[in-house]
């Protein structure tokens, strides 16, 4: 099945990441209970896969602590393809990853190689991105892009499911792996 990690989100989180949805002049907003942050996608995995890692994130041992936005961003420039809030740095977020990281590797999933760049996808755009979307997402950005978003604490993460359907992606949480 698809799986990824993620961090989900608080309801203030979201119901302020939904006031600025609401604003937006293009794009395909994701839904409020598919809103996180995901922590790796692992593409297709077997149940035997997802058991093992399943087994190896239940070791993961960090204390919880507080995430803040820093803005908004878009990735693919000219022809955007996804509008984001973007997650602040922050090291004991890195060290999260990092440890997601090596469960993936010990339980034998090839993990991207990009760098993790935290963020939530808030829009996706798709192909249907011209240079006038573009522009107008431009203008948002500068009407709201500095719109204050609240900090929250990450207390866990989730295994999740992904499923396609023609209205959206759904997400099943499979296990959740609560910090401290
Ligand atoms: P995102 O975090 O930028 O939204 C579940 O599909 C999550 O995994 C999505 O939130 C998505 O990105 C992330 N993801 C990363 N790489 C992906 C890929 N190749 N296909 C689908 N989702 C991917």
């Amino acid at each position: 099945m698809r799986a990824f990690i993620a961090i989900d989100l608080p309801e203030e989180v979201t119901a302020a990441l939904v006031r600025l949805q609401s604003l937006l002049p293009a794009g395909r907003p994701v839904a409020e209970e598919n809103l996180h942050l995901t922590l790796a996608f692992l593409g297709d995995q077997s149940e035997a896969v997802l058991a093992a890692l399943h087994f190896e994130l239940e070791t993961i041992r960090v204390q919880p602590f507080a995430l803040g936005f820093s803005g908004l961003g878009v990735f693919g420039g000219d022809r955007p393809r996804i509008l984001f809030a973007d997650v602040g740095t922050e090291p004991a977020l890195a060290d999260l990853h990092r440890r997601v990281t090596g469960a993936l590797h010990r339980a034998g999933v090839a993990v991207q190689r990009a760098r993790f760049h935290p963020h939530v996808t808030l829009a996706r755009f798709g192909s249907r991105a011209t240079p006038g979307t573009a522009a107008r997402l431009h203008r948002f950005l500068s009407d709201h892009g500095d719109t204050p978003l609240p900090s929250f604490p990450v207390t866990g993460f989730g295994l999740y499911e992904s499923t396609l359907h023609p209205s959206g992606a759904r997400y099943n949480l499979l296990a959740r792996y609560p910090l401290g």
